[in-house]
């Protein structure tokens, strides 16, 4: 398998409850290396930009105000098979149904409020690298 690069979120609850280390940690003791970082806090408009292929779904509303409500950290991510491996260190979308030691399982309230988000593909992830990071970002 080939070294990819994948698109990290720590969303605003786990960034509220400072968490963002810890997950940072797992992250790294997973293998990744981070290749671009930064703590952003996002607009309405922005969040609903990233979230767009959800757009028609009833819980638009509610992913994107939650999403914009404070800081969040987006990380670039990279490692051998990153996009299976880092789904595998977050766990389920649903925290309830996250693995034990998971990053969700650990640290998500709910399936709205879990902590991370992880790109589900190489067309997402570098669509959503993109969304976030100027080339000269990423080293
Ligand atoms: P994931 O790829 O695990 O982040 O999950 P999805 O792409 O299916 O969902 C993206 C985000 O939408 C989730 F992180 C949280 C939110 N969501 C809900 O709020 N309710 C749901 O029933 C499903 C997803």
């Amino acid at each position: 398998m080939a070294i990819q690069r994948t698109l990290s979120i720590i969303k605003p609850d786990a960034m509220e409850k400072n968490h963002a280390g810890a997950i940072l940690a797992k992250f790294q003791e997973a293998g990744f290396v981070v290749r671009g970082l930064k703590r952003i806090h996002l607009t309405r408009a922005q969040a609903e930009g990233f979230y767009a292929e959800h757009s028609q779904r009833g819980f638009f509303g509610e992913l994107t105000q939650f999403m914009s409500r404070g800081p969040i950290t987006v990380l670039c991510l990279e490692r051998e098979d990153a996009i299976a491996k880092y789904r595998e260190v977050i766990g389920a979308t649903d925290p309830a149904k996250a693995a034990e030691g998971t990053v969700r399982k650990l640290y998500g309230a709910n399936v709205g409020e879990n902590a991370v988000h992880g790109s589900d593909s190489e067309a997402s992830a570098a669509r959503e690298i993109g969304y976030f990071f100027a080339g000269y970002e990423l080293v």
